[in-house]
């Protein structure tokens, strides 16, 4: 670890989001947490990928820069953030979209809720939360996934599908949420899933989700079939106590 390793670190996965990242990382920055940006870019056509390289320069290393080859999705790019995270020990790991949907001003309530949990999740669905300018098919579609998961894994979390979240580094390494093959958001699930199994103690930081107003949607057919699927297979899990999704053991409470 290097010492000068802020306590923090905070991923954002990007595919074509040039007119918000500056946004971003400027709301960010301002926060003056003892945190580092860490932008996990995928190639993007329209330049993301250079404007974050700008914003490391200018920001002197406050925002870091993961460029892949290519579109190889929003889960593996969060895995790869974490894996980074913990090679350079950060002590908070936090993940956040880039389309500005997620109120960088929540961060210091997410991170401060980590010193008595080991993840913090960002939640429209309890008290103080909520979601502003969704249309109707998006909230049906959200409160519907979120309801199922929680019934279908039995997970005591109201919003299990939202990407705005805080974790510490111990319980990464002990979930194993880097072992994972999942694309799409249904990561989102297996991740609480596989730390509830494990004992985790888990909150719920209200949050209101914003709909973005630039850029567009990566959200695809085959995303929104991949969380569904994955939601079976968890369901699956919980009934056998067997194995996770991934294939892996299960771990046990310690
Ligand atoms: N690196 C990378 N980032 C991605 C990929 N797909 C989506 N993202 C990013 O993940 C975040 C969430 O994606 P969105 O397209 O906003 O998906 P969403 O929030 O479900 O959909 P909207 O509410 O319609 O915006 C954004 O910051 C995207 O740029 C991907 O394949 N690779
Ligand atoms: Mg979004």
């Amino acid at each position: 670890m290097n010492r000068d390793t802020p306590e923090l670190l905070i991923i954002t996965a990007t595919y074509n989001e040039a007119e918000n990242l500056p946004i971003l990382a400027s709301q960010v920055m301002k926060l003056g947490l003892p945190a580092n940006l860490l932008v996990v870019d995928d190639n993007s056509p329209d330049g993301t990928g250079q404007i974050a390289d700008e914003l490391a320069q200018q920001t002197s290393g406050g925002v870091r820069v993961l460029h892949r080859s290519g579109k190889l999705g929003y889960a593996s790019a969060l895995r790869e953030g974490f894996a980074l995270g913990l090679q350079d020990g950060y002590r908070v790991i936090m993940t956040m979209d880039a389309d500005l949907s997620h109120d960088p001003t929540r961060i210091p309530a997410l991170y401060a809720a980590t010193e008595h949990h080991d993840i913090a999740i960002g939640s429209r669905y309890v008290p103080g939360g909520g979601t502003e300018n969704w249309p109707l098919s998006r909230i049906v579609l959200s409160r519907t996934a979120s309801a199922l998961a929680r019934l279908l894994t039995g997970l005591p979390v109201r919003d299990c599908t939202g990407g705005f979240r805080a974790y510490r580094k111990e319980i990464i390494q002990k979930a194993d949420l880097l072992d994972s093959s999942t694309e799409g958001y249904s990561f989102l699930m297996e991740t609480l899933f596989k730390c509830h199994r494990i004992g985790a103690s888990v909150c719920e930081v209200p949050i209101v989700f914003h709909d973005r107003q630039r850029g567009q949607s990566k959200i695809s057919k085959k995303i929104i079939f991949e969380a569904g699927w994955v939601l079976l297979k968890l369901f699956w899990c919980r009934l056998t106590g067997k194995a996770t999704p991934s294939g892996d053991a299960l771990h046990t409470a310690e």
